[in-house]
């Protein structure tokens, strides 16, 4: 992870909505809203925490590797199992990265 490119998209988490409301709603989707393809490679059920091997995150400006987010909604974990090929999406708040939606890819 890049800081200043972490920085870099922190500032643009900050101002891009309100630039983005005032855009034709024919706009092109932004990289925020990109799936991300991984593989699980751990699953942390009690800490709500799943370790993923992922591609490039363009949204966050993070090259490929492994590392553990944290899951919006913890309970999504049920459905998987390591090894999992999965897609997803991931914000950074809080100084945390945190894993919003995780799909299955078959
Ligand atoms: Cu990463």
């Amino acid at each position: 992870m890049k800081k200043t490119t972490l920085l870099f998209a922190c500032l643009l988490f900050g101002v891009l909505p309100p630039l983005q409301a005032a855009t034709p709603a024919s706009a092109p989707a932004s990289v925020a809203d990109e799936y991300t393809r991984g593989e699980i490679r751990k699953i942390d059920l009690p800490a709500g925490k799943v370790t993923l091997k992922h591609e490039q995150i363009r949204s966050l400006g993070m090259d490929p590797m492994t590392m553990a987010f944290l899951m919006k909604d913890p309970t999504v974990l049920g459905r998987f199992q390591v090894g999992d090929k999965v897609r997803f999406r991931a914000i950074y708040q809080g100084g945390r990265y945190i894993v919003t939606d995780l799909e299955p890819v078959r």
